[in-house]
């Protein structure tokens, strides 16, 4: 297992986050954004057509500091569980965070995982359009391009977004920073359902 040097946040993080905001004279407005994955396919790899993508509207440049998930996966076997992912940033599609809610789990079936994770300093953040880009993908194909290796039975996804004090970017090294750190925590959080 990969060291869990990126899992150091804790529930409390966007209120202390918004508390500093608000500290500031910002303005800042947090608001949770939730997202059902009922219905989601994972077919093929990031970026590659077939995935389902959904465009969701969270307000011009607002910024996204925290992330929790409670998702029930199907994977089709020989997938695994551990291979369906998901990836979120702005529609560019250039800073986006993957995160494989399944990490670790490599088995077939259905499995039901949680977690929650701090993404302030990720600097992930819609931009004028004020699009959150959500991609459900596969990190290796088993079967047909044209077929889902894995769906996303149920759940959800809610982003805790704010509109206001957009970061910076994120760069690619921070987004590679927190796959690895997505996934750590993922393995921490996981719990079965069969
Ligand atoms: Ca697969």
């Amino acid at each position: 297992m990969k060291a869990n040097t990126m899992t150091t946040w804790s529930r409390l993080a966007p209120f202390a986050a918004a508390a500093t905001l608000a500290l500031a004279g910002l303005g800042a407005h947090a608001t949770p954004v939730v997202v059902d994955v009922a219905g989601a396919q994972s077919r093929n790899l990031l970026g590659e057509t077939g995935n389902t993508v959904w465009l969701i509207d969270i307000g011009a440049r607002a910024a996204v500091n925290a992330l929790d998930w409670d998702v029930l996966l199907e994977a089709f076997s020989p997938s695994l569980l551990s291979e369906l992912q998901v990836s979120f940033g702005s529609s560019s599609g250039l800073d986006q965070l993957t995160l494989q809610p399944g990490f670790g789990d490599d088995a077939s079936g259905s499995g039901r995982y949680s977690g929650t994770l701090d993404l302030t300093g990720f600097g992930i953040a819609a931009g004028d359009d004020g699009l959150l880009r959500i991609e459900f993908s596969e990190l290796y194909k088993d079967l047909s391009t044209t077929v889902a290796d894995g769906q996303w039975l149920g759940g959800t996804l809610t982003f805790d977004v704010s509109t206001s004090a957009v970061p910076e970017p994120g760069s690619a090294a921070l987004a590679l920073l927190g796959l690895l750190g997505l996934g750590a925590a993922a393995v921490h959080r996981r719990r079965q359902t069969r």
